[in-house]
């Protein structure tokens, strides 16, 4: 088969800082709020780190980055997509000068990326908001985080601008609305946060957002600066118009946050929102003209979607990538009752790039799943088809997509290497293609193994995309 894929066309995988680093408390690192989070955002956070969250050593890639990334290398990678952890570079948050022996493990691994001939994509603040800036602040519900986050992008741009082309401002910025505390280093538990303080705090972190994009302009005029946000389809449960409606406003609900960073204005239907809960934000003329500094690109997380229904007795919240939604009873769902539906993402790209005409990065998509590690002709691996077939399937319709005339930059793979989930802090929910010998009760020697997925990438990425099976 010919492959629909531009020769330009970046491959590879991702991760998060907090999910994979370790090291919680090395190289002058503050706590940030995962490092309270032992049960990821379906359990409660603790006062203090506790020796069951398995962020504090997560996979060890803080030590370990070398080994890991020359693995990525042998996949044929032209992309990694990692985070920074804020709180390495500004430990409490807000300092006014950076922590340079963070700095330095950055450009280590950047050093590392670039003996592999391996683009780095950076996403500055991936739900690991510094903890002082929750507990003194309530996180972005303060105007003042603004500033803190203005002053931490500038100096990662300053000191990596020259070696980092794409950089992403908040992974997944829709989430605030529904995972306060960890998207949003929110304090205040979330059945007591008013709705005008979150939409408040939404608007701070859009604002933040755009400034960094105008930072970039000045001080790394050669990077391309993308939004992040996570995706979820919604299908009409019914035909009827009601239900019709419940997508369109659930839709909403999600694409305001492109339509600020691709457009530089709130939509109107937005305004209407606010009208009618009768909610004023604080919104400066500063603020407006910032918002004007509109991204270079989109870039997105999407591993399902929901139905919508305007039917009470059938609105029941499924399991699902931080928001959920009502479950389709067309679709298949992975052990965690996530969805799947590849079409869906044909649809997303289709929609994203109708609706803002920018370029579209995929940075997320993959199986969390059960793996097991089984020995092979003398060798320890894992046989995992369901993976290859989720991420087969999904490439075949990126493959649909670009023949409708879609402009999409590359894919990663979330969790390229089995790391800690965001959501429930296992390490038993796996996405890699490398296999990591840590339980969720922490034992383990942190080995690694390559899966038969390991394999399956690689020949994707060497055919450019012409070995995928339709
Ligand atoms: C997204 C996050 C990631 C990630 C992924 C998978 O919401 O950006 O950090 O973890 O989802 O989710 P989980 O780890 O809960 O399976």
């Amino acid at each position: 088969m010919t492959s629909p894929f531009p020769s330009t066309f970046l491959w590879g995988g991702a991760t998060a800082a907090n999910q994979v680093e370790g090291a919680y408390d090395q190289g002058g690192k503050g706590l940030s709020v995962q490092d309270v989070m032992p049960r990821g955002i379906v359990g409660p956070r603790t006062a203090e780190p506790t020796p069951d969250n398995l962020k504090l050593e997560a996979i060890d890639f803080y030590h370990r980055y070398a080994e890991d990334i020359a693995l990525f290398a042998e996949m044929g990678f032209t992309t990694y997509r990692f985070s920074i952890a804020w709180s390495r570079i500004f430990p409490q948050g807000d300092e006014t000068e950076p922590n340079e022996e963070g700095l330095a493990f950055y450009d280590r691994v950047l050093d590392e990326l670039e003996k592999h001939g391996i683009e780095p994509l950076v996403t500055i603040s991936h739900y690991e908001t510094p903890l002082h800036l929750a507990e003194t602040y309530d996180g972005w519900t303060d105007r003042r985080l603004i500033g803190f986050y203005e002053r931490y992008a500038r100096s990662l741009f300053e000191r990596f601008g020259s070696r980092v082309r794409y950089w992403l401002t908040f992974n997944e910025i829709n989430s605030l609305l529904h995972a306060p505390f960890m998207s949003g280093g929110i304090n205040t538990p979330k059945d007591e946060i008013a709705e005008e303080q979150l939409y408040q705090a939404m608007h701070h972190e859009l604002v933040a957002s755009a400034r960094a994009t105008r930072i970039a302009r000045e001080v790394a005029p050669a990077a391309q600066i993308g939004c992040m946000v996570l995706s979820m389809p919604a299908y009409p449960l019914s035909p009827s118009p009601a239900d019709a409606l419940e997508v369109m406003e659930f839709d909403h609900s999600n694409l305001v946050f492109g339509d600020v960073h691709a457009r530089g204005a709130y939509p109107g239907y937005f305004l209407r929102t606010l009208r009618e809960k009768g909610i004023e934000l604080d919104i400066t003329d500063e603020d407006r003209e910032d918002l004007t500094n509109t991204v270079d690109f989109v870039s997105f997380s999407y591993y399902m979607s929901v139905a919508a229904t305007a039917d009470s007795a059938k609105k029941t919240a499924g399991e699902g990538n931080i928001m959920g939604g009502v479950p389709n009873p067309t679709l298949e769902a992975s052990e965690w009752g996530w969805q799947i539906d590849p079409v869906g993402l044909r649809l997303v790209l289709n929609q994203f790039w109708d609706r803002w005409q920018k370029p579209l990065f995929i940075v997320e998509n993959g199986l969390g799943a059960k793996d097991d590690l089984i020995e092979v002709d003398g060798v320890k691996t894992v046989v995992d088809d369901y993976r290859i077939a989720y991420l087969n399937d999904h490439l075949v319709q990126v493959g649909e997509a670009l023949q409708d005339g879609v402009n999409v930059l590359g894919y990663t793979t979330w969790g390229c290497i089995d790391i800690v989930s965001a959501s429930t802090a296992q390490l038993s929910k796996r996405y890699g293609f490398i296999y990591v010998d840590r339980n969720d009760d922490g034992t383990g020697t942190l080995d690694r193994f390559k899966k038969k997925s390991f394999d399956w990438y690689a020949d994707v990425i060497r055919t450019n995309g012409a070995s995928l099976r339709a």
